[in-house]
């Protein structure tokens, strides 16, 4: 056996050729890999023992795609021939043996190789897009070559993972075998390759489906029309169609340039560069420095869920969908029926468009038990509670829970504002007492805040942050602090946006200027989506005397068809002159004379104060690191991905720019724009943003 740079290894079975390459997690495609393989196939080609040449992946994937920490670094960039073209020009046939996920790179590789043959369970796909790039090793190229252009244009738009069948139906791949023995499978189709002999398939020569496309010019811009949501704000999916055009209309090595250039272009754009921070913000998400990946977990078989309302029946869908039985708890028949009653109606209407079948609405409804007992949670592994949002409600449910549930189970509570250690002091057991603040909807939203209160243990927090993948969430591990992360900065664009209001600026400007930049709502679209009179008392003033006004008119946003806009019976919002009338009223009272606001201070006045918040969480160790901020708002808030997150927009204008921003508007309006002490420290000590930690942080603010 021979080794090339210590991943790519390089055997001759049975007249075969088999190049292995072993670079764990994923086999990406770093310089070491690419240098290693265009050894192994030097030195393939130039072994006359072998007739034909299999690439194969030791490990959990074949590859999955170009290093992404190697693009815009100094990683040492390739002279000749590239991996892409070794495998095109290679004279003896090449087979590829896909397993687990062939990506980007990887699958270009592939489609490099003269065949492809893939395991039942392998899937393909071309997700450059979620990076804000494009294919750039032939993949918009050699794609529409074998599938057609609009296939091409769906997958490479979407980035979506292809089965095996579906690949083997769209002509992906050549053959799909079981996952049993996939290297004897492929040495089996390669030793009958090389005996049939004959003149080698290249996808680059194929010209059939292209051929087909040039006489439909016009697919490209129906494409384009038909969907608007994928071009908006992002500049990748364009460049994708210019390239699948120019793999239609070009000879291959004019439409690898046209790639080339383009693919280059992305690379270099910030758009891309934030969705690549974003990839890994999401992987460092999961690690907690005082909490290493061999914490033992505790088994959770069994979920208790109390409430049966729309947050507590959301939160139930997610552990059922996993395969995870939840009991539900309620006080009353009524209720407990009524719950039930909407995740049946939720799963029925999933199944009336198709994604998931009627007996597997039956099938998760039967991991469902209804209750109005508590003490029919003594026996499950883990508790969560959606009960009303009041300290004193939730201090009582901890303390039965406390008596009832059995030692060792996590009880957790779903607080979105309360003091998650004041509920565990209600219990004998803070250890097990953890926070789980979904989002709502919560069946829906991608999004949960884990809260580590002060005694909670390791082990809970081990298996809380497991549990969340296993349910398909992303989860980020937060600290008690009122809002925790998400809502904490919220509550700062929230005073930054009155204070304009109050100004001269009409909240739909406030909210153009933040739908301008990229967010689907501004602060009073969702404030009137949320429902304006979420801590409002009838009666009793607020910090926000306008919010106020509205609710005592019954305004309370969309439930009630008016709030801040008024809304029509299809829910499109327009401003509403009741809401001018009241804010010009309000603004006459402080005695304001209102001002023209320009979309630029809006938007910095709207957006430096969660920056801002964002380093004052981060400074009293409320979140793990920067990028954890970012996950949260990309997750929680649709922050667009491809300005990565507040910290790391904060980054990309500057910690000088943004530190001189804040003391100006701190000068002219005041303490709510005081700098954090770490935004200072980190201007001082010439630290970068988004990978700040919270023990950097504690000790850049340490002197
Ligand atoms: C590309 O190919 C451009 C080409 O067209 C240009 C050619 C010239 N690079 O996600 P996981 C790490 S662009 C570097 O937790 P899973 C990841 O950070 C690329 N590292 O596992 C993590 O590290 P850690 C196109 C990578 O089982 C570890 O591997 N390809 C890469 O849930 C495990 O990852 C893609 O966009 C990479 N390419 O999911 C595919 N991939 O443990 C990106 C992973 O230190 N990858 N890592 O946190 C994925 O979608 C998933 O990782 C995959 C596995 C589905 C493969």
């Amino acid at each position: 056996m021979k080794d090339f740079n210590d991943v790519v290894t390089l055997e001759i079975e049975e007249g075969i050729a088999v190049v292995t390459l072993n670079s764990p997690p994923v086999n990406a495609l770093s310089h070491a890999v690419r240098t290693g393989l265009r050894d192994a196939f030097a030195a393939a080609n130039a072994d006359d023992t072998a007739e034909a040449i299999v690439l194969i992946c030791a490990g959990r994937t074949f590859i999955a795609g170009a290093d992404i920490s190697e693009f815009g670094s100094d990683a040492p960039k390739d002279t000749g021939a590239s991996i892409f073209s070794v495998l095109d020009d290679s004279p003896k046939p090449v087979i590829a043996a896909i397993h687990g996920t062939a990506l980007g790179g990887g699958l270009e590789v592939a489609l490099s190789a003269h065949y492809r043959v893939a395991t039942t369970s392998a899937k393909v796909g071309l997700p450059e897009v979620h990076l804000g790039l494009l294919p750039g090793g032939g993949g918009t190229q050699r794609l529409p070559r074998l599938t057609g252009a609009a296939t091409a244009l769906d997958l490479i738009t979407s980035g979506r993972h292809v089965p095996a069948a579906e690949a083997l139906a769209l002509g992906i791949v050549d053959e799909v075998v079981s996952d049993d023995d996939l290297r004897g499978s492929a040495v089996h189709f390669a030793r009958q390759i090389a005996d049939k002999g004959g003149p080698l398939t290249r996808v680059r020569d194929l010209d059939e489906k292209v051929a087909a496309d040039r006489d439909n010019p016009e697919l490209f811009d129906q494409f384009v029309e038909s969907h608007p949501k994928l071009f908006r704000g992002f500049i990748a999916p364009t460049e994708i169609v210019e390239c699948i055009r120019a793999a239609v209309t070009l000879p291959f090595d004019e439409g690898m340039a046209e790639e080339q250039a383009r693919f280059q272009t992305l690379l270099n754009s910030s758009e891309s560069a934030a969705q690549r921070y974003y990839f890994f913000a999401e992987r460092a998400a999961r690690k907690i420095a005082d909490v290493p990946a061999d914490t033992p977990r505790i088994p959770v078989n069994t979920v208790g869920i109390i409430g049966a309302g729309t947050m507590g029946g959301g939160i139930a869908m997610n552990f059922v969908n996993a395969g995870i039985p939840v009991t539900i708890v309620e006080q009353k028949q009524e209720a407990l029926d009524r719950g039930l009653a909407t995740i049946r109606k939720n799963y029925e209407r999933t199944a009336s468009k198709g994604r998931i079948t009627t007996a597997q609405v039956e099938e998760r409804m039967g991991l469902i038990t209804g209750s109005v007992s508590m003490d029919d949670l003594a026996t499950v592994d883990m508790v969560i509670e959606a009960v009303f949002e009041r300290m004193d409600v939730k201090k009582d449910v901890f303390t039965q829970l406390d008596r009832i549930c059995k030692p060792g189970a996590i009880l957790a509570t779903n607080t979105s504002a309360l003091n998650v250690d004041e509920i565990a002091s209600a219990t004998s057991r803070p250890e097990y007492v953890v926070g789980t603040h979904f989002f709502s909807p919560a069946n829906v939203m991608k999004l949960l805040e884990n809260v580590r209160g002060e005694k909670t243990s390791k082990e809970v927090i081990a298996t809380v942050m497991a549990l969340s993948r296993t349910i398909g969430k992303i989860a980020v591990l937060v600290g008690v602090c009122p809002g925790f992360v998400g809502n904490r900065i919220l509550f700062a664009r929230s005073r930054a946006s009155e204070q304009l209001v109050m100004e001269g600026a009409m909240p739909w400007d406030v909210d153009r200027a933040l739908t301008n930049f990229g967010l689907p709502m501004g602060t009073y679209q969702m404030s009137d989506l949320a429902g304006l009179d979420i801590g409002w008392v009838k009666g009793e003033p607020t910090a926000y005397p306008i919010k106020d006004a509205l609710c005592e008119l019954d305004r309370r946003g969309q439930k009630t068809g008016a709030g801040f806009y008024d809304y029509d019976e299809s829910r499109k919002a327009t401003p509403s002159p009741i809401t001018a009338q009241i804010v010009e009223d309000e603004r006459a009272k402080a005695g304001v004379t209102p001002r023209e606001i320009s979309e630029e201070e809006i938007l910095e006045r709207a957006l430096l104060p969660m920056i801002n918040e964002g380093f004052k969480i981060l400074q009293e160790g409320m979140a793990e690191r920067a990028s954890d901020i970012d996950v949260v708002y990309v997750n929680g808030y649709g922050w667009p991905v491809y300005r990565g997150g507040p910290m790391f927009y904060a980054e990309q204008l500057g910690a000088e720019a943004v530190l001189e921003k804040l003391r100006g508007y701190q000068e002219r309006l005041g303490e709510d724009f005081a700098p954090a002490a770490l935004l200072e420290a980190v201007v001082a000590k010439g630290q970068s943003i988004s990978t700040l930690t919270k023990a950097d942080a504690a000790s850049l603010t340490a002197d």
